[in-house]
């Protein structure tokens, strides 16, 4: 996935007029946006497709994928089907489940990004103890594209080594959980960053000085 100035705005706003209106203001800048369950439950499923209609750009649903592979598929095929270019599937379910998810995607032709380590404090207790296992069996699989925390930088460089520079990285936590763009940037190949931009009072600036830095 080509992602433009190496950013994902992770639009979390739950009012759908206010999440479309703020991600506008940004929109010449990047063209990718992660949607996930604040939005999607608030604002339906439909609003994917009127991301894209309305702002020309991709959307990445971060619905963190995680059920028995029958059921994988019925989410991956409905979130494809409404508009989604990529998904966003946990890897602690195991092959079958992860495969049932890259199947869906290679029948629309979207794509699936596997989660391997998560960025808040309590993730170390579960899935950080099984991350560079999970990056493994991803690559095992072929799957292509990857999720990996910005604010535990020892965990990315290890997925990364796991994972090899072709495949693709996209790291959340930078701004508000700690992470560092620059950092995170030397080992992944693109930043989701959220409220530090919508929650900014001038998102517009916010993210143009964001990618002056970068
Ligand atoms: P911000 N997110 C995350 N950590 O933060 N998908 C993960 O390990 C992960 C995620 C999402 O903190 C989070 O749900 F797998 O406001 C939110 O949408 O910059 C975004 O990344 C981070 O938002």
């Amino acid at each position: 996935m080509r992602i433009e100035n190496n950013i994902i705005l992770a639009m979390d706003l739950t009012d759908p007029a206010e999440a479309l209106r703020v991600t506008g203001q940004v929109i010449d800048y990047i063209d990718t946006v992660k949607i996930g369950y604040p939005l999607v439950l608030a604002a339906g499923i439909e609003c994917i497709q009127e991301f894209k209609e309305e702002l020309q750009c991709q959307v990445i649903a971060d619905f963190k994928v995680a059920d028995i592979p029958e059921t994988n598929e019925k989410i991956c095929n409905i979130t494809f089907k409404h508009g989604a270019d990529a998904i966003i599937v946990h890897g602690f379910t195991g092959p079958d489940s992860i495969k049932a998810c890259m199947d869906a995607a290679n029948k629309i032709g979207g794509e699936i990004f596997l989660l391997t380590d998560m960025s808040h404090p309590g993730s170390g207790k579960f899935i950080g103890k099984v991350s560079e296992e999970i990056a493994k069996i991803g690559v095992q699989l072929g799957v292509e594209n990857y999720v990996a925390p910005a604010t535990k930088i020892e965990s990315l460089k290890s997925i990364r080594r796991i994972v090899g520079d072709d495949a693709f990285i996209i790291s959340p936590g930078v701004g508000f959980q700690g992470g560092e763009a620059i950092e995170t940037l030397k080992f992944a190949d693109a930043i989701i960053v959220g409220r530090t931009i919508y929650l900014s009072r001038n998102p517009r600036k916010t993210i143009k000085d964001l990618i002056d830095i970068l």
